[in-house]
């Protein structure tokens, strides 16, 4: 899972990627220069490490998110679209976390002047907006010429301009196109023309010390946190963590309620696949099939695939083993179009 964080210059990126990343960037300004830094995370994971336990299990490995702080958005000219650099970053995320700037602090002066979210968030919509529009027009200029040369198959070159007229109509009314439904047929007509605003997008307002969380209307999923702490938050040992936390009368860090907030996002669940040489949590799209599921793993495993056995992670802790599982009858074999649940052990039986 990759997630771009993107916002105004001095909005707080940084600081919230090493609160995510527990990395200690300098906060440097980047004064609207194109900056792009990645780090890779572990999903933090108590059921995987107790059924690690539980299988004495050699290697423990953890499902993964990939943070980037994307920093070029909002720069003083954004009449002419995206940078062919910052693009390619943000077109590799499968989200945005769109950070924006709650905090009041004199002394970190803001781009535009005052502190105003809502405004802020119009801004950075409309940069994305403005790189799908032109996408859009470009692509309509394109297959009109096409149309006129009477080229290749016209009733297809209609399709087409049919479907990217109905785009541009929804940009023009800045309306983004994940607000807009598509079909699957679409989207895959779409994928890899550079669009931004199709980008599932999670909004985190970054409020100071001592400041009440602000309410804000929002289409989009958001999240408040106190980017400053969080930052602190995240260079402490676990039990100085702990301590921390209790003393700021917080349930659970930012980051953690950042990755689910992702894990909804892009309505992602997990799966585990255990046994003694390795227990590995493994992301799946919500809703997908076991073949799915161990395609996953590996594609030989797939195309092999014969049946899956498969017990409820909690249910197995509960149990105590695989084999009181079987005892009770909750070790299921399963067949490929099985919808996976979150938490299942998998064992796929497959034959290549
Ligand atoms: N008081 C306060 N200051 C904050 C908070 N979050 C960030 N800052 C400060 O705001 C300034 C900018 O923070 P950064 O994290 O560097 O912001 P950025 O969005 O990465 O900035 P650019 O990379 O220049 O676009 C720094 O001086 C931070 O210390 C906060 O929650 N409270
Ligand atoms: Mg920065």
């Amino acid at each position: 899972m990759k997630l771009g964080i993107i916002g105004l210059p001095q909005s707080g990126k940084t600081t919230i990627f090493n609160a995510l990343t527990r990395s200690s960037r300098p906060l440097a300004m980047s004064a609207g220069r194109v900056e792009i830094t990645t780090a890779v995370v572990d999903v933090p994971d108590e059921r995987l490490l107790k059924l690690a336990d539980l299988f004495s299990s050699k290697k423990i490995v953890h499902a993964q998110i990939s943070f980037a702080d994307i920093a070029g958005l909002g720069g003083s000219d954004t009449s002419k679209g995206l940078s062919g650099q910052l693009l390619n970053a943000l077109t590799g995320m499968d989200g945005l976390l769109l950070v924006l700037r709650a905090f009041e602090d004199p002394s970190v002066p803001h781009p535009h002047g005052t502190a105003d979210a809502a405004r802020d968030l119009r801004l950075v919509e409309d940069e994305l907006l403005l790189n799908d529009l032109i996408i859009v027009e470009r692509r309509i200029g394109k297959l009109t010429e096409e149309r006129g040369k009477g080229g290749r198959d016209i009733p297809a070159i209609e399709r087409e301009l049919a479907l990217y007229t109905g785009l541009q109509e929804k940009l023009s009314a800045n309306k983004p196109l994940r607000e807009t439904s598509l079909s699957s047929d679409e989207l895959k007509q779409l994928a890899g023309a550079g669009f931004l605003t199709t980008k599932p997008l999670l909004i985190v307002l970054n409020f100071g010390e001592g400041q009440s969380a602000p309410s804000f209307p929002s289409s989009a999923p958001l999240l408040s946190l106190q980017g400053k702490l969080e930052m602190e938050l995240a260079q402490l040992s676990p039990e100085d963590a702990e301590i921390f936390l209790k003393e700021y009368g917080l349930e659970e860090s930012g980051s953690r309620r950042v990755i689910r907030a992702a894990y909804d996002l892009l309505n992602t669940q997990t799966f585990y696949t255990i046994g003694e040489p390795e227990a590995h949590a493994w992301m799946l799209r919500r809703g997908a099939s076991a073949l799915e599921a161990a395609d996953t793993i590996h594609s030989d495993i797939a195309r092999g695939f014969i049946r899956a056995e498969i017990v409820a992670g909690q249910e197995l802790l509960d149990l105590g083993g695989m084999a009181a599982a079987r005892d009770k009858g909750r070790l299921r074999l399963e067949g490929k179009e099985y919808k996976m649940q979150d938490g299942d052990v998998i064992n796929v039986r497959f034959n290549i």
